[in-house]
């Protein structure tokens, strides 16, 4: 517009990876060009903004000044080296403010899609991670030797249960087999479900539930509000005993997970992801799952839904694999983060989900299970049958004609 927007591309520079945080986009310019676009970017998401400046330092410029080192026309993918300087360690809010503020906003910039980041790994380090993790998860749970997908449900209908109706609905959940029981993402403190209350009798019947089976389970308290009053949720699950606390990392914002995970609770976070479509399911505008997934992990997110790939929820296999594959990986001091499948979910899916995943994958069905003919019992019974087939390579079809609760769920959901 102004000159505002220069300098900033150098397609010869090679950033070296300790010094930068490298940004990819996706740009769908307005009527200027995409190199126009790709400045304005650079600029408004660093040091610049639509006009020189009689303030500018060369000192500003020559250590701060991103530089746009990539860009192909065909794709109109973009990448964004920005001196590691630009960024707060530790500080998940300045990070998103940076590459995914201002920018999304300008005029000339039709359509814009932050798909991925890199950065050094002592900034990586910088942020928590998960305190338990994949692992510390399987230690604190399973006994098995060979590790296996845990399976688990969220209780259904979404809200309206009574603490006394929700809790017998997480034992038979427990007693029929599954490791977890969450609450729904809508699901906090209610006229009709207090906290406190609900709580209370849904630890008592996991009491009970591991007593009946000499099995370890998990329930997921949504203590999702204000960061205050999160924090007195999740120190009251602590005292009451709980293993785990849930969040809906992206209504209450990374910075508050990264609040609670600090508080080194011995309890692990599992992340609902609630609202990331508003964000992750238009290619050509918002920010990806990939990005969100990554600072879920370094906000200190144990457990992650990242997508189903055979359930209600859009998110293709290459996407959420990938998604998956990132989790899992080393990436410095970070623990490994615990995928969870959910949405849409029933037994019948259960063996594709396994296949793509792996072992190291949390299988969750809310409708799958409670929706079952005979009651979540055999609901929860049949997710667990379905996955013992898949364990010993036995079609389901084959393991239904010996397990009545599984084939009551293929003729339901044939
Ligand atoms: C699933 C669920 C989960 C979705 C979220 C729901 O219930 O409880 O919130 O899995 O999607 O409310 O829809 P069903 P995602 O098993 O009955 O579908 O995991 O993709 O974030
Ligand atoms: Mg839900």
């Amino acid at each position: 517009m102004y000159g505002g927007y220069g300098n900033y591309i150098k397609t010869s520079f090679v950033p070296d990876k300790d010094d930068y945080l490298i940004a990819t986009f996706k740009i769908t310019p307005n009527k200027n060009s995409l190199y126009y676009c790709a400045e304005a970017v650079a600029a408004e998401s660093s040091i610049g903004t639509w006009t020189s400046l009689s303030t500018m330092q060369k000192r500003v410029l020559k250590n701060l000044q991103p530089k746009v080192f990539y860009i192909d026309k065909k794709s109109r993918i973009i990448k964004i080296a920005y001196p590691i300087e630009l960024f707060e360690p530790s500080n998940p809010a300045q990070l998103l403010s940076d590459i995914a503020g201002n920018i999304f906003g300008m005029r000339e910039v039709k359509w814009l899609a932050l798909l991925d980041f890199e950065a050094p790994l002592n900034y990586f380090n910088s942020f928590p991670g998960p305190k338990f993790g994949k692992l510390g998860i399987r230690r604190l749970i399973s006994t098995d030797k060979n590790p296996r997908p845990h399976i688990g449900t969220i209780i259904k209908p979404k809200v309206g249960l009574n603490p006394v109706e929700a809790a017998k609905v997480a034992y038979d959940s427990w007693v029929g087999g599954l490791d977890l029981v969450k609450d729904d993402e809508n699901l906090t403190s209610h006229t009709f479900s207090k906290f406190e209350d609900r709580l209370a009798k849904i630890l008592e019947a996991k009491d009970k539930a591991e007593q009946q089976t000499g099995k370890k389970k998990i329930y997921c308290p949504n203590i999702s509000a204000s960061a205050e009053i999160m924090l007195k949720r999740a120190e009251l699950a602590q005292d009451m005993g709980s293993n785990c606390i849930m969040i809906d990392i992206l209504t209450v914002g990374f910075s508050a997970v990264q609040f609670i995970r600090n508080q080194n609770f011995k309890m692990f976070i599992h992340a609902h992801r609630a609202m990331h479509a508003a964000l992750t399911k238009n290619k050509n505008h918002g920010i990806s799952m990939l990005v969100l997934a990554k600072l879920a992990r370094m906000a200190g997110a144990d457990q992650l839904h990242v997508g189903a790939i055979f359930g209600k929820m859009e998110g293709s296999k290459k996407e959420v694999l990938q998604i998956h594959k990132w989790l899992n990986s080393p990436v410095g001091n970070l623990a490994e983060v615990f995928s969870v499948a959910s949405g849409g979910v029933s037994p019948l899916t259960l063996p594709k989900i396994a296949k793509a995943f792996g072992k190291d994958v949390v299988i969750q069905a809310g409708g799958g299970v409670h929706g079952h003919p005979s009651g979540t019992r055999a609901g929860a019974a049949a997710l667990y049958q379905a996955l013992q087939a898949t364990l010993q390579n036995i079609p389901l079809e084959k393991y239904a004609l010996e397990h009545k609760e599984l084939k009551q769920a293929l003729q339901k959901w044939h």
